[in-house]
């Protein structure tokens, strides 16, 4: 990536939610990641509350050494430097999501858990999921789709949906008429196998059904910065967060509130 590049990709990935840098993962290690995905599925029962994520299998990098060399990849480590987002660290696992075939979409989301915390609304990304999917991706197979700049913005959706994961959208009907449906502003992240996706926590996203015959594979990595504001960030920092005391403790929440205008 030259410099340029990088400042364009984090520059989207403040504006818009998101971001992909191409060809990441060598075919080297893809192929060692889909042998060991695969294994690490095979004796695994998903659980069916869990169908619209798929297998969600997860695993911590000291477990696994294919899951800590992914998680210590230099040319992603590279590539968060270059956008000046070299604070990121991993969580210290993954989570594997796939879309086996014909298996339902996934509904509309966000996985911010601090809604009531001022961080909330800070210009700058905190936690994002990085995401590499091991097959191409393109709506036929499930690919990702975002609502670009939701992160900041309440649209009508956020109201209307069901809250994600285990407080609701687990439970939800496949025909549920919003929690599935297309939104004018989406864009659907199409990409490689082996590029990396950047996103930011808060972005309200979803992704197709896979009617394919081809399981599609995602291993998803959670990374958060420290709660300092980021050495790149020149403009003025908003009040809310200049003014945050860092000691309260504010109790976690799935549900944006008054903090998403
Ligand atoms: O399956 C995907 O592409 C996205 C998964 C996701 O966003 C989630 O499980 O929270
Ligand atoms: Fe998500």
């Amino acid at each position: 990536m030259t410099p340029e590049q990088a400042l364009e990709k984090r520059q989207q990935l403040l504006r818009d939610g998101f971001c992909v840098v191409d060809s990441i993962l060598s075919d080297e290690f893809l192929r060692e990641l889909r042998d060991e995905t695969e294994r690490m599925m095979e004796d695994w029962v998903p659980p069916p509350d869990f169908k619209y994520q798929g297998q969600h299998v997860t695993a911590r990098g000291e477990d696994n050494p294919t899951i800590q060399k992914l998680l210590d990849w230099p040319p992603t480590r590279r590539a968060l430097e270059q956008m000046d987002l070299g604070d990121f660290a991993s969580m210290g696992g993954i989570i594997l999501l796939t879309k086996d075939p014909g298996e339902p979409a996934l509904y509309w989301h966000q996985d911010w858990m601090q809604w009531n915390d001022p961080l909330s609304c800070s210009p700058w990304p905190q936690i994002i999921f990085v995401s590499y999917y091991l097959s191409d991706t393109a709506p036929e197979n499930g690919c990702l789709k975002v609502i670009p700049g939701t992160h900041h913005k309440r649209i009508p959706l956020h109201d209307e949906m069901v809250p994600a994961h285990e407080q609701g959208a687990r439970f939800i009907e496949e025909n549920h008429p919003t929690m599935f449906s297309d939104h004018p502003d989406q864009v659907d992240v199409c990409v490689k196998a082996g590029d990396l996706v950047l996103a930011d926590a808060r972005v309200l996203h979803s992704a197709y059904r896979n009617q394919t015959h081809e399981r599609r594979t995602l291993v998803l990595a959670w990374h958060r910065r420290p709660e300092t504001v980021p050495a790149y960030w020149t403009d003025e920092v908003p009040a809310i967060i200049a003014e945050r005391d860092p000691q309260k403790e504010y109790a976690g929440s799935r549900i944006p509130g008054e903090l998403l205008q």
